[in-house]
């Protein structure tokens, strides 16, 4: 035990607790068929936890971890402390990328060599804990030599290490079970068109992720390849902007059955969209695999992967979750991080369990609606004018016939009300 957190015992269901607890996440709860724990699946995100200093864009570090510092030793304590809080949390899944796991070394070979001595101990701490790896990832964006992008940087060079990088990777979330490998391409994108070369740098982010997708089928990875979307930050211009950019891109690259979407609730509102429409147009398009659950700064506008805390937004997102039947390999990672004033060991703790809580909320709030079909009855309605023969039969016509249709039968909409606020109203019930 490496007493980070001091002796603190795993945490349980207990509305009446007077520390910290779970008020609304009992994982073994049954809701709509299935435990609580196996609808959300929650995930921790290596990354925010336990590697990142807690800078923004005016001050460093704040934070003060005793793993801090490029060695081995801190990566070794840094998987001994995560694993330990994975287990107070009673969190059933983590993910990484290869760069907060381990020191980055003079070479590849060395980055490798340290990467792969943390993937073993992960294997072991995996399966003493039964925790599992929701997704690995690589970080192809916070080194410099990523500055003008990866698989779409001017340099092959910078191609190549990201290919060799990814490999690793993927061979490493193989090896863990990993449920799913994630790419999200940080700075496949421009600052400016004026030293870009847009076509080229498209068709070379279609090749590259054809080869992963080529990879995966090679080493038998049977978890699923996922995107996630965001328009805008690092770079100026990203080409995985959101769901529909995406999408349109992995058709024009045959990949649309290969790859599937890692959606988060952050970018979306980036993108100028709400969470449950990103996650909606993924469910219509097939292509809805896992999210990252977080929020941002409403005010300020910038990625601020705070974690989530308004029920009725995490309710309308486990609503759409919901009605695509739930998750299939993916989960709920929490893309989030502490405020960098919240220095303290238990605030780790805090953030996670009220987060558990808030999404334990929305996703009960979500299956009553549906099993009351308080929604769906009236969307139903709203739509049932599709469901008669001649609606169908026009699907199959052509505007010739439809035009002669419209003046024999003297056809002439009338109006109906969406009836918005009666259904808010109804939502409002719930939440
Ligand atoms: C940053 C992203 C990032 C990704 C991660 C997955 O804005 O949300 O944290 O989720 O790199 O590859
Ligand atoms: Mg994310």
């Amino acid at each position: 035990m490496s007493q980070f957190f001091g002796d603190m015992t795993p945490l349980t269901f207990n509305p009446d607790a007077d520390g910290p607890a779970f008020r609304h996440y009992n994982p073994e709860e049954v809701v709509l068929g299935k435990k609580m724990k196996d609808h959300l699946r929650f995930a921790v995100a290596y990354w925010h936890s336990f590697a990142w200093p807690g800078g923004d864009p005016f001050g460093g570090q704040t934070f003060d971890r005793p793993w801090f510092g490029e060695t081995m030793e801190g990566a070794r304590l840094k998987a001994e402390v995560a694993f330990e809080m994975f287990q107070i949390l009673g969190a059933p899944y983590f993910c990484f990328h290869d760069a907060d796991i381990r020191p980055e070394g003079a070479d590849f070979a060395e980055s490798r060599r340290n990467f792969e001595e943390i993937i073993d101990i992960f294997g072991e701490k995996m399966s003493q804990t039964g925790v599992g790896l929701l997704w690995g990832t690589a970080n192809l964006f916070s080194h410099r030599r990523f500055m003008s992008g990866a698989a779409t940087n001017p340099d092959p060079d910078v191609f190549a290490w990201s290919a060799a990088t990814v490999k690793t990777c993927l061979d490493a979330t193989h090896k863990l079970g990993g449920e799913n490998y994630v790419l999200w391409g940080g700075r496949e994108g421009y600052e400016t068109l004026l030293n870009t070369d847009m076509g080229a740098e498209l068709d070379h982010m279609g090749r590259f992720l054809s080869m992963v997708v080529d990879y995966k089928h090679k080493i038998g990875f049977k978890g699923t390849i996922l995107i996630e979307p965001k328009p805008q930050e690092p770079t100026k211009h990203q080409y995985d902007y959101d769901v529909a950019t995406v999408y349109s891109n992995l058709q024009r690259f045959g990949l649309e059955k290969e790859v599937k979407l890692n959606i988060e609730q952050g970018h979306a509102i980036l993108a100028g969209h709400s969470f449950e429409h990103e996650l909606a147009l993924a469910r219509e398009l097939g292509v809805l695999g896992s999210i990252d659950m977080n929020r941002n700064d409403y005010q300020s506008g910038w990625d601020t992967d705070q974690f989530p805390n308004n029920v009725p937004e995490v309710a309308l997102a486990y609503y759409e979750i919901l009605k695509a039947g739930g998750f299939e390999t993916g989960g709920t990672n929490f893309d989030s991080k502490l405020r960098r004033q919240s220095l303290d060991p238990s605030d780790l703790i805090e953030a996670h369990a009220g987060a558990m809580d808030v999404c334990a909320r929305g996703l009960k709030a979500a299956a009553k609606m549906l099993e009351d079909d308080a929604l769906e009855a009236e969307r139903r309605a709203r739509y049932a004018g599709w469901e008669t023969p001649e609606a169908q039969a026009m699907l199959g016509s052509d505007l010739e016939s439809i035009t002669e249709r419209v003046l024999a039968e003297g056809i002439n909409p009338e109006p109906r009300s969406g009836r918005q606020e009666k259904l808010e109203n109804i939502v409002n019930r719930y939440v």
